[in-house]
């Protein structure tokens, strides 16, 4: 963390208050490794305080993590924490498999929302699924989000990440280099159309966002 603070880097985040990818071969105790990781972001937020660096609970889906799996859990596990630098993180690909309502769990994120995480329900880049945006967008705006979002896509087999991330077919759709370059630039105009479109209005994504046919894939 101290390093973080050489190199101007104010933010860390993801599941930092448990271990990662979880051995689901043994049991699991939530209550008392709740206990355990409250007590130890406590330790790290002092750290954190000192170094002047936000340090951000991501809530996971279940098959990834068990103590923080809903916005809800984030709060109250944060709430018990009590600092100012620890925050709730979330990722929509995440609240996509276990919040009952998206715009709903950013709200109850509310101010203690520290990072924001992009992506689509399979792990494609945003614009190419089926995530509800323009209620992310509302939520947002809702709660005065004014911190960042990050696109996290993740769609190449191979490798000690796409093993532990599970990607067990090509994503990419046979992308070679050249082409998720192509693919990376999409959501940027995807995100400028859904800034311009009113709450009321409906997508048709691709075409309001102007992304080629070529860019979406098959
Ligand atoms: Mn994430």
């Amino acid at each position: 963390m101290k390093r973080h603070y050489k190199l101007d880097v104010h933010l860390i985040g993801g599941g930092i208050y448990s271990y990662w990818p979880v051995d689901y071969s043994r049991p699991i105790d939530k209550i008392g490794d709740w206990g355990r990781s409250v007590e130890g972001v406590r330790e790290v937020a002092k750290v954190a305080e000192d170094c002047g660096v936000d340090y951000c609970l991501e809530a996971l889906n279940r098959f990834e993590g068990y103590l923080l799996n809903t916005a809800e859990e984030a709060v109250e596990f944060v709430r018990q924490v009590e600092s100012p630098r620890v925050k709730v993180m979330l990722d929509t690909f995440h609240m996509n498999i276990e919040e009952d309502s998206i715009g709903g769990a950013i709200r109850t994120a509310g101010p203690r929302l520290g990072h924001f995480h992009v992506v689509e329900c399979n792990r494609r880049v945003p614009g190419k699924g089926r995530i509800p945006w323009l209620e992310i967008r509302d939520a947002l705006k809702d709660i005065g989000y004014d911190r960042m979002v990050v696109m996290e896509p993740f769609v190449r087999m191979g490798g000690k990440v796409g093993s532990d991330i599970k990607v067990w077919r090509d994503l990419s759709r046979g992308a070679s280099l050249r082409i998720p370059a192509v693919d990376a630039l999409a959501p940027h105009r995807f995100f400028e159309g859904i800034l311009r479109l009113r709450p009321c209005e409906s997508l048709p994504l691709v075409e309001a966002v102007g992304v080629d046919a070529d860019d979406v894939g098959a």
